[in-house]
């Protein structure tokens, strides 16, 4: 065979694998994306660089397997649902205990109701409600359908429980690929304690997220983690039912937001994307690619590269800006509450709670 047949059977050759991959990662993609829109650099550089975050007491350290939401009851017990299943408390004493077990790797958001009881969202099972007596299952299902992936869920004073589901088409396990179809899989619902019904307040969110009630009961604002903003859902006055954006363009992505004191909102933020790897979210062939292989997903994936938690005003503003520039301490924050001017800081890595004394920051 002449050289130049070779060259050319052996190029013929290349070129059919290479169309064979591409037409393997079409075919077998688990999404079907669409471009993300990235906020500006520049709102990230709106608010001074620090490494506040580097500042915590860590609570708990080693008996915590990433605590991903925290809640305080009002006698200032911490609780909070870990990944092998139990929902433990820290007592002011320092002590922390075994509460109870769910047996459930995928507990999620957790709030602390009027009354005293603890809801806590789980991913396969829906909402939860967890008493000194036992678990009971407050709502699996809505419109007929199972609900899966519960986030985070808040009380209102009227006792209605309000909860986000980040996506109706990925899990826990493969939540970036929700990110990665950048297609709004996520809903707002709303859990009736009088008639034990659920319905759906909002629906095609970008990964609904943390949910939280304002100080005056007026508006409830849900986050949308790779839409990089939250909305206020008006639950009173003129616009009952109206939704408007309450904050956009974050220097991050928002996962749980939490109620301060003072009215306004904690809201931690996930690094979304490694430095570098931003140029994926606008191309549908790469993410194609990325979909197909988890180690491709932990490349772009850059939530365990940095903390970040902002303090957002009624007015939608930024107040304060706290991180972890390079997680030396902790990364992948994902809820900030405040409690006594203490923060207490949640983790999807850290096998920790952060505490972090507010006068330092
Ligand atoms: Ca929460
Ligand atoms: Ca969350």
């Amino acid at each position: 065979m002449a050289l130049k047949d070779l060259v050319t059977s052996c190029s013929g050759f290349v070129l059919a694998c290479l169309l064979a991959i591409t037409l393997q990662i079409f075919l077998f993609s688990p999404i079907s994306p669409v471009s993300l829109k990235l906020p500006p650099l520049s709102s990230s550089s709106l608010l001074p660089k620090n490494n506040i975050l580097q500042r915590v007491i860590k609570l708990g350290d080693g008996l915590l397997l990433k605590p991903e939401d925290v809640a305080l009851d009002k006698e200032g017990t911490l609780y909070t649902a870990t990944r092998d299943g139990w929902i433990k408390r820290l007592h002011r004493n320092g002590s922390c205990q075994n509460w109870k077990n769910l047996n459930s790797h995928t507990l999620l958001g957790i709030t602390i109701t009027n009354e005293g009881d603890v809801v806590v969202c789980d991913v396969d099972q829906g909402l939860l409600k967890v008493t000194e007596n036992g678990v009971t299952v407050l709502s699996s299902h809505v419109n007929g359908s199972k609900i899966r992936f519960a986030d985070d869920v808040i009380e209102a004073s009227d006792g209605s429980l309000y909860f986000s589901v980040a996506s109706t088409k990925f899990g826990l396990h493969n939540w970036y690929l929700d990110v990665l179809e950048a297609k709004p899989h996520g809903q707002l619902l709303k859990f009736d304690p009088l008639s034990n019904e659920t319905s759906i307040l909002l629906d095609g969110l970008g990964f609904a997220n943390g949910v939280a009630v304002s100080k005056d009961q007026d508006f409830l604002v849900v986050c949308e983690t790779w839409k990089f903003r939250c909305l206020r859902y008006w639950l009173k006055g003129d616009k009952r039912g109206k939704t408007e954006i309450f904050v956009e363009n974050l220097p991050g992505a928002p996962d749980n937001i939490n109620l301060a004191p003072d009215g306004s909102f904690w809201i931690a933020l996930l690094q979304l994307t490694s430095d570098g790897m931003e140029f994926v979210h606008s191309s549908r062939a790469a993410k194609h690619l990325i979909a197909t292989s988890g180690k491709f997903v932990e490349l772009v994936n850059g939530v365990h590269k940095k903390a970040t938690v902002v303090n957002v005003g009624t007015d939608g503003k930024i107040i304060k800006k706290l991180e972890d520039p390079n997680a030396r301490v902790m990364s992948f924050v994902t809820s900030a509450v405040e409690f006594e001017d203490h923060l207490y800081l949640g983790s999807l890595q850290n096998n920790f709670v952060g505490k972090l004394p507010l006068n330092v920051a």
